[in-house]
């Protein structure tokens, strides 16, 4: 019985078979079980020897059994392995990595500059109050000056804000000048219900700049934002000055960076001039301290506000100020952050 079995159980392929033959063989119907049952008419001294020879080969089929099932799961996982072998040397998948979008990288290298200069970084709301936006701003209802933004009204009190320059005023409210003078810009989002071409969005971006103190002067601004244009662009760009006005700021100016991009005057996005504008800013109305509750004979200084779309576009040559807000990754994956 044994070594016939045994034959079967090594040729046996799968455990379920293996499995299946340990049942006939040694289960409560197999062979073995009949013989150990049938001992009861056995003589009293045969049993002894009938009981250990059928154990044995109880036993030794037990055993050749665990060693077949040893040897099929071995089998089972070889093969597994076989199947799953990993080569380590073939080239993997390349892992594509975002990036911050082109305008938070400007905005971002903008406030480093400030952040430098002792500058702290303000955030005000983008659905502002009219007070905020435009009255304390020294633009009264009916002033000819609000239709210089043309706004995007939610009631007669609110509004998607125009501007930053509202954070101005919000600040001067607050600020405690026995502590110290303010530093202060404030970036984010600004709306206005302008036609979109290629230098205009309806929505685009601000960053803010005011500076209060008791001796600040009009140096002191042109001074800032020639440092800011030569950080951003490089250490040979020139500013311009050209007088103009805000209700808010007496004298007033715009400021152009000279173009370098386009060979001098040479190209659509300075207007073929050779500079291009960038941002507004002047001196401080007394108007503006004054409803804010800061003695405007004692304290005075500068705000601009820049617009770093613009920035944007003539550090790199964009053309198109739409392309910012189609979210065209062919157009954004090209400015990979450094580093
Ligand atoms: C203002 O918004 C003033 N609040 C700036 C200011 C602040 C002046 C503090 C004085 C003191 P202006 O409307 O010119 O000014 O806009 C400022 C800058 O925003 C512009 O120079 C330009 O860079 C950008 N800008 C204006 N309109 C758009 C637009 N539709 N799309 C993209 N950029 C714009």
């Amino acid at each position: 019985l044994f070594e016939q079995n045994q034959a079967k159980i090594k040729s046996l392929k799968d455990l379920d078979q293996l499995n299946q033959t340990r049942v006939e063989l040694l289960g409560k119907k197999g062979p073995i079980t009949e013989v150990l049952r049938g001992m009861k008419d056995l003589d009293a001294n045969e049993r002894p020897k009938v009981g250990a020879f059928a154990n044995k080969i109880k036993d030794d089929l037990q055993a050749s059994i665990q060693e077949r099932k040893h040897d099929l799961e071995q089998a089972v996982i070889n093969q597994k392995l076989a199947e799953e072998t990993l080569d380590v040397t073939l080239p993997g998948d390349a892992v594509v990595a975002g990036t911050p979008h082109i305008l938070a990288q400007i905005m971002d290298d903008i406030e480093e500059f400030f952040i430098g200069q002792g500058y702290q970084v303000i955030d005000g709301p983008e659905v502002e109050e009219d007070h905020y936006n435009f009255e304390m701003l020294n633009i009264p209802k009916n002033h000819p000056a609000r239709d210089m933004q043309d706004t995007f009204y939610i009631d007669d009190q609110l509004l998607m804000r125009s501007q930053t320059s509202p954070v101005q005023a919000r600040t001067l409210e607050v600020h405690d000048f026995s502590k110290g003078p303010l530093k202060m810009i404030s970036p984010g989002r600004v709306y206005r219900r302008d036609t979109d071409d290629a230098t205009h969005s309806h929505q685009f971006h601000q960053v803010e700049g005011l500076v209060i103190d008791k001796h600040i002067t009009m140096a002191d601004l042109k001074g800032t934002l020639l440092a800011l244009a030569q950080h951003v662009f490089g250490a040979d760009r020139k500013i311009r000055l050209r007088p103009s006005f805000f209700p808010f700021t007496e004298p007033s100016v715009e400021v152009d960076v000279s173009c370098f991009r386009c060979n001098g005057a040479g190209c659509a996005i300075c207007k073929y001039s050779g500079w291009i504008e960038v941002l507004g800013a002047g001196m401080v109305h007394p108007n503006v301290l004054t409803a804010a509750g800061v003695d405007a004979h004692v304290y005075g200084g500068f705000a601009f506000g820049l617009g770093p779309d613009r920035f944007a576009m003539l550090k790199y040559g964009i053309d198109d100020i739409r392309s910012f807000y189609q979210g065209d990754q062919r157009f954004l994956s090209q400015f990979q952050q450094e580093g």
